[in-house]
Order: C-alpha cells, then structure tokens, then sequence
C-alpha cells in the first residue's frame, strides 16, 4: 500500500487540515502517516482557538521514522504552526526524499487578500523556500500573490493569474497549480495549472457559488496527491479535484450550516474514486 507522509495540524474541530486530509486519501486507498505540526481546539478562523505548537516534538518524530527505515511514496506538508518548522519540514525532505517519490507543497498562508493568524514574512518566505523543494505547489491567490513578493489582492484579471502561475514555476517546481483564480468575463472560477517540463498551462473552470468553507484548498491538494500518485496526468488530477470539492459545496450549500464547519466531505467521498463524467479541461497555451 502506498504511503502519505502528511505535514498538517489537527484542528479539533471544522474541517481542515488532518482531518480532510486522512479521509480523502484513505478513501482513495492510501495510508496516511500524520507528522502533526500543532494541535488546535478549532481552525484558526474560529475566534478564541487555542494552539498546541508542536515544533518541538516533530524532531524526535521524525528520529524514529528514521530509525524504522521508513518510505513514503509522496511527501505533502500543510499548515505549519512556527518558522523553526520550515527548517524542520525542509530537512525532512532532505531526508526522505528519493527517486520514487514526490513532494507537494501546499503553502497555506492566507487566503481572500488576508494572511492567516500568526503568519508573517518570514513564513512567506519560509514557504517559497520549501515550494523550491516540491513538485507541486498548490497556492490559492492569496498565497500564490504573497510568494511573488506582490500585494495579494481579490480583485486581479484572468491574464495576470496566467502569468502568475508561470511565474511560480520559476520558483521551482515542475507543477504550479492556482486555485481560485478569475475567469475572463464570466461568472465562473477557475484552477490554473502550469508544467513548466512542457510549459502547458491547463484550467479547468467551476460554477461560482458564493459561499467559502474553510479546509477547500486542503481537500483540493489532497486529492491532487492521491491522483498523481495513481498515476493521474496534470489535466486529469486538476479535474477530479475540481470535481470532488464542486460536489462538496453542493452537497453542503443547501444546508443550514455555519460555514466555517466546512464542507459536508463525508456525503461526497465516493466520487473520489467513480469514473468522472466528462473531462472540461482546457488548454490555454504553451508558455516557456
Ligand atoms: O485550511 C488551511 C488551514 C489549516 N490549518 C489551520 C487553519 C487553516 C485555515 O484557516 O486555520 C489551523
């Protein structure tokens, strides 16, 4: 069976980080190896959270995994809770990275123009070190405007995302993948994904609904992992995942639901593994 080390926190309560992550890619027949970076009462958009920093624990974690020789087919971090883990997550892949295995960055620093709670420059540019580091690196516009070094802002065009989306592959990874990116004229959202191997740039475009559930950018990367891992191409994992969260937010939209809950992921998981329907993506053009 194949292995996840997966670098998140586990927050109480509200769906994000670990407790989306362990779902979706057990369901899609991966076993999941948490290294949790904090403990929190509730996500960090509930008012009032506690946090359990857990830098200091990861180290000896980490020694043991050595010590049972452990391998792990995709290497995927998250949330971090301190600076000192960027130094921590960077020499773990050092460590555990091989020629049979990947990395996949998700730098969760903010989102809708906002950085998150006790995030700052130098986590900015703790994550842009990492995502030097990774094969895929799955920013939404937030974070991918705040590892550009630029203002990060709601309002930008289709054609500036494009550009930014190659530009994060200058920071180094083969796939750069933007998620909430606008669309041209058009009420719709789209997931911009750029291989800078072949210089393709793909989107693929979903119905704008307007609602925002916390632990959407961590259901989107861990599906993208678990795609590549069963061998899924670029176009193809961007599809799922678009798939996989549109059903999540249709299944949770209609509900009376306080939405920083997050998404109702547990009526949607079997579409992980059906057949899609009908692929949309798109490509936009070569750019090198
Ligand atoms: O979904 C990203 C995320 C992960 N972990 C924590 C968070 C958030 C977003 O708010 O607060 C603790």
């Amino acid at each position: 069976m194949k292995k996840i080390a997966a670098i998140h926190d586990l927050s109480g309560y509200g769906r994000a980080s670990l407790t989306v992550v362990i779902p979706i890619l057990s369901y899609m027949g991966y076993q999941v190896c948490p290294l949790p970076t904090a403990v929190l009462s509730a996500h960090s958009e509930y008012h009032n959270f506690r946090s359990f920093d857990l830098t200091d624990q990861m180290p000896p974690i980490i020694d043991h995994w050595k010590e049972l020789r452990l391998h792990f087919d995709a290497l995927y971090s998250g949330y971090l809770a301190s600076v000192r883990q960027l130094d921590i997550v960077e020499q773990f892949f050092c460590d555990f990275k091989k020629d049979d295995n990947f990395v996949l960055v998700d730098p969760v620093l903010g989102d809708h123009g906002q950085l998150y709670p006790n995030m700052d420059n130098r986590m900015i540019e703790g994550m842009r070190r990492l995502c030097a580091k990774a094969k895929v690196i799955t920013p939404n516009l937030t974070e991918a405007a705040l590892l550009l070094g630029d203002k990060p802002c709601v309002e930008i065009t289709e054609r500036e995302a494009i550009g930014w989306c190659v530009e994060l592959g200058k920071l180094g990874p083969d796939y750069s993948i933007i998620t909430s990116a606008p669309v041209e004229g058009d009420n719709r959202i789209a997931i911009l994904a750029y291989n800078r191997q072949d210089g393709r740039l793909w989107r693929v475009c979903s119905e704008y609904l307007p609602a925002s559930y916390p632990g959407t950018g961590d259901a989107f990367a861990s599906v993208v992992t678990g795609c590549l891992l069963h061998d899924d191409s670029l176009p193809e994992a961007i599809e799922r995942a678009a798939h996989f969260i549109n059903m999540g937010i249709h299944a949770t939209f209609g509900c009376e639901h306080n939405p920083l809950d997050g998404m109702n992921q547990e009526k949607v998981l079997h579409y992980l593994v059906e057949s899609l329907p009908y692929f949309t993506y798109e490509l936009l053009g070569t750019f090198k």
